[in-house]
């Protein structure tokens, strides 16, 4: 299980700019006071206007620029692509009915075979005023085998999420304890698809926060262990191994056995 909390190290001023976009896209479709999962690989297959298909580009250079490749190459010494398809951004509000995310690991995006990377940064100051991001630390070493154990065997909620309670996560984990993240624009945290994690509980938050989940994998191996149609035709970027261009484009391209005759 790997978590990793940078206090710093983002481009502070390509933060405010993606956030200022994402505020103007966010209250153009969902208005204001109600929180909202902008989905980027949506605005990339049918862009409602210039502005999102800007936007897309936009995360994509905003990414290959921060430096977040290069943590997945120094840790998993392999090349990583961007999983667009995967890429979130949460627009979260902090009233009571407001749904925040609860306890799972990000093994229901892409399985547990293939190495994956999540980089979690925020748009704005969060753990004070507005939730950040909480997670489940072991009190002592977990076999990854009894923690993908759990998680295969997880029902899945009422809205078909796998989704660990307390006692699901005490069983997978032993004793644990909850960490909250405070960090100020321009930090972050890096985590595997191990590490437990849910919208921190922060009774009294009076902002709301933005985030922007990306979400990194090796660019050569699919997972075997994980819904075959969630890898098909999926959207990603990934730097040209010849020309050092990134792409932006659907797994197709990359993984012969996945092109759509
Ligand atoms: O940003 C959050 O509060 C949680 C989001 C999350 O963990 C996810 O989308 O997998």
């Amino acid at each position: 299980m790997l978590l990793k909390v940078f206090d710093y190290g983002l481009n502070t001023a390509k933060l405010e700019a993606l956030r200022h976009a994402i505020e103007a896209l966010h209250a153009r479709s969902h208005g204001t006071g109600s929180s909202a999962r902008l989905s980027v690989s949506r605005m990339h297959r049918e862009p409602a206007d210039q502005s999102e298909t800007e936007f897309v580009r936009d995360v994509v250079r905003f990414f290959w620029s921060s430096g977040i490749d290069r943590l997945y190459r120094g840790l998993f010494e392999r090349e990583p692509m961007l999983l667009l398809e995967f890429c979130t951004i949460r627009v979260q509000e902090t009233r009571p009915d407001d749904e925040y995310v609860p306890w799972h690991i990000d093994a229901n995006f892409y399985g547990f075979t293939v190495p994956l990377l999540v980089a979690w940064v925020p748009l704005v100051d969060v753990g004070v005023d507005a939730p950040g991001l909480e997670f489940a630390q072991p009190e002592q070493p977990v076999d990854l085998a009894v923690m993908r154990r759990a998680w295969q065997d997880l029902k899945p909620d009422e809205r078909g999420r796998s989704t660990f309670d307390e006692t699901a996560l005490s069983e997978a984990l032993g004793p644990f304890s909850r960490r909250a993240v405070a960090l100020k624009v321009g930090g972050f945290c890096a985590f595997d698809q191990a590490v437990p994690h849910r919208t921190q509980i922060l009774p009294g938050a009076t902002k709301r926060r933005i985030a922007i989940e990306f979400r990194m994998a090796a660019l050569d191996a699919l997972p075997i262990d994980t819904d075959p149609t969630r890898v098909r035709g999926m959207l990603i970027s990934w730097r040209d191994a010849e020309s050092r261009q990134i792409r932006i484009g659907y797994s197709g391209q990359l993984f012969p056995e996945l092109a759509t005759r």
